[in-house]
């Protein structure tokens, strides 16, 4: 049985073994979910999928021709005096077993090792620095400037401007995590105590999942994350938005939900920048409304979703370090309300 969680319903999807292609092909099909090696959009990414097809296929051809000999070998062992004289088959073992392996497997040795170099060479001078801070289970995104100054702080969604190099350094607040793109790159060590880090240019506008890729817990399954490549003008405004702090609200209800905010917890844990909240144990929830999904690419994030991951996160995700609050209705809905203005 395999259960699947949809990002955009958060149905889940149950499939047995007899529907499993249909269930395969449903998953494939959801666009934000989506996430592949197969259709890169960076040069890194291209290498490391062109590499792999190399693999496959030289593989493929080496199976296929040693079942063929197989075969043929079966096939005249039963008639009788049908072996091949002794220089004959000492020279097939040399040929076959060692000199066609050495050849194949030095140049895909080589290959490799080349590829690696290549993508892990250091980024050009014009490189857009982002740091990205694991938790269990989210990410933490911080945009800085070229001091390495904060400009501004996200969770879960990096945005990055297409054809601009980027450079994403890596640093764990607990456990080991692995942050990971397909489409982008391959995957890199977040480690707690250790700067690392990781550069691409993402050469097509679009939205790529992204996913921890190193076992950190119950939910690690859990600990998505989109990149969203776009054009630098759009890019450019987004980050403008992001850096500015939160603006007060007018409409009362959303005015109370603020209170509640402040009163009830959240704001140990939580920064809303503009206000008295600044925590900062779970994401920053400045600009919480422009975000696509919650939870690290959980649930989406419409009103009914955010309502029910504040009064039971650990139905969504259990085991979540976010506890449940015991709120009256009326809070609930103003708390919403007002988390909704956070755009
Ligand atoms: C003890 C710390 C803590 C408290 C208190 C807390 N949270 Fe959280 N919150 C977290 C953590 C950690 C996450 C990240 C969960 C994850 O995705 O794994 C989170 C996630 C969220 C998210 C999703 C953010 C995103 O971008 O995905 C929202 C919204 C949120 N909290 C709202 C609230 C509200 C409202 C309250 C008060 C009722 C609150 N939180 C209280 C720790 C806390
Ligand atoms: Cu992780």
């Amino acid at each position: 049985m395999i259960v699947k969680r949809n990002a955009h319903t958060g149905n889940r999807m149950s499939c047995g073994l007899g529907s499993l292609l249909s269930c395969v092909m449903a998953s494939t099909a959801r666009a934000q979910n989506e996430q592949t090696v197969f259709e890169p959009v960076s040069d890194h990414a291209e290498g490391i999928v062109w590499l792999w097809w190399a693999m496959f296929w030289v593989g493929a051809v080496i199976f296929l021709a040693v079942m063929l000999l197989l075969a043929v070998g079966l096939w005249r062992a039963r008639r009788p005096n049908s072996g091949l004289g002794e220089s004959a088959s000492r020279n097939l073992v040399i040929a076959a077993g060692v000199a066609i392996p050495l050849v194949i497997l030095l140049t895909l040795v080589g290959g490799s090792l080349m590829l690696g170099r290549s993508i892990a060479a250091d980024p050009p001078p014009n490189v857009m620095r982002v740091r990205v801070t694991g938790w269990m289970w989210w990410w933490q995104v911080d945009y800085l400037d070229q001091d390495g100054k904060v400009i501004a702080s996200t969770a879960n969604e990096i945005h990055v401007p297409v054809g601009r190099p980027v450079e994403v350094q890596l640093i764990s607040a607990d456990v080991i995590h692995s942050f990971w793109v397909p489409q982008l790159h391959g995957k890199t060590d977040v480690m707690p105590g250790q700067l690392n880090s990781t550069w691409f240019t993402a050469e097509k506008a679009g939205v790529y999942r992204g996913q921890c890729a190193e076992f950190c817990g119950v939910q690690h399954a859990l600990m998505a994350f989109l990149v969203i490549a776009e054009a630098e003008t759009d890019f450019r405004r987004w980050l403008e938005r992001q850096a500015a702090p939160a603006e007060m609200p007018e409409n009362p209800r959303a005015r109370f939900g603020l209170e509640v905010f402040l009163d009830r917890g959240c704001a140990s844990c939580h920064t809303v920048r503009g206000t008295d909240a600044q925590g900062n144990i779970g994401p920053d929830l400045t600009h919480l409304a422009s975000r696509r999904t919650l939870a690290a690419v959980t649930i989406p994030n419409t009103r009914g979703h955010l309502g029910g991951w504040i009064s039971d996160p650990h139905s969504v995700k259990e085991g979540v370090f976010m506890p449940r609050t015991l709120l009256e209705p009326e809070e609930l809905t103003a708390l919403t309300v007002y988390l909704e203005t956070l755009e």
